[in-house]
């Protein structure tokens, strides 16, 4: 625990390489990635975000503090990505237009990657046409939208918007999660779901690809 204390400190000082040898140290150690991400990394940026708030620190701060905790995931990347040989079904998955913060994005993505679904990260900044067009050259099952401004939540509906216009909306579920998102939201806006966290994430698309080929074996019957 006092191991992670020190990694959650180093984040929030900002200290990007030593950040990366504790986030090591604590593997060794035997912690598991869920660990470390849950008890040190998250919680670190919570505080930078209320330092944020209170005007105590700036974006270029808050930037150094995100790359520490890049640094400490591409650490665990290769841990939470073990997965199993078959492909459980196809994610696309990118942050909404206009929204930069893809840290969540990622944890969700390689966490689908460890569950063994093959994902396909378009990254930030995703315009409605690319949701699209790859939702369509992938054959997609799923199509995972992250935001994390109260500014950006506007692109979610138009993706849905323009999967139903494109006719890939029965066979396209469309989820989305991030800090401003709620079930409520999800509710209005028509999506198939939304999850909290990551490891609701996977629990979520499990679900929703279960319910597709059942229905598809209804279907043949
Ligand atoms: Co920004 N930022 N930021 N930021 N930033 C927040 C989000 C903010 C809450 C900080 C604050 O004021 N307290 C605030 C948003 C306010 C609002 O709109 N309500 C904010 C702001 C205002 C801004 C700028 C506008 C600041 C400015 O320029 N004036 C600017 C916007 C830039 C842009 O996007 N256009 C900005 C910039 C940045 C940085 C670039 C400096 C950096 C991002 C770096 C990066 O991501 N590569 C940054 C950071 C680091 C943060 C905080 C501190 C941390 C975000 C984070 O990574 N959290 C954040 C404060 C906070 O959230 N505590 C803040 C950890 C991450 C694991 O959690 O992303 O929530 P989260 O993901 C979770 C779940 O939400 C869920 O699972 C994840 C894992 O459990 N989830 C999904 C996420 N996506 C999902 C998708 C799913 C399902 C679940 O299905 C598809």
């Amino acid at each position: 625990m006092e191991k992670l204390d020190a990694l959650k400190e180093s984040v929030i000082e900002r200290e990007v390489k030593k950040t990366a040898g504790l986030t090591q140290k604590a593997l060794d150690k035997g912690l598991s990635p869920e660990e470390i991400l849950t008890q040190a990394l998250i919680p670190a940026l919570r505080v930078v975000g209320e330092q944020y708030e209170r005007g105590e620190i700036f974006i270029p701060e808050m930037l150094l503090a995100a790359r520490a905790v890049k640094g400490a995931m591409e650490i665990l990347k290769p841990r939470l990505a073990e997965s199993g040989v078959e492909s459980k079904g196809r994610v696309v998955i990118g942050t909404v237009k206009g929204d930069l913060h893809d840290i969540g994005m990622n944890l969700v993505a390689m966490m689908l990657e460890g569950a063994g679904f093959e994902v396909h990260n378009l990254g930030i900044d995703v315009s409605v046409s690319q949701f699209v067009e790859a939702a369509k050259e992938d054959d997609a099952d799923i199509v995972g939208m992250s935001a994390l401004l109260t500014t950006t939540l506007v692109y979610m509906p138009q993706v849905i918007k323009a999967l139903e216009e494109n006719r890939l909306r029965d066979r396209v579920k469309a989820i989305i999660g991030g800090a401003p998102v709620t079930q409520k939201y999800a509710d209005k806006i028509g999506a198939d779901g939304y999850a909290q966290d990551a490891a609701s994430a996977v629990k979520l698309v499990e679900r929703l690809i279960t319910a597709k080929s059942e229905k598809v074996k209804l279907g043949s019957m």
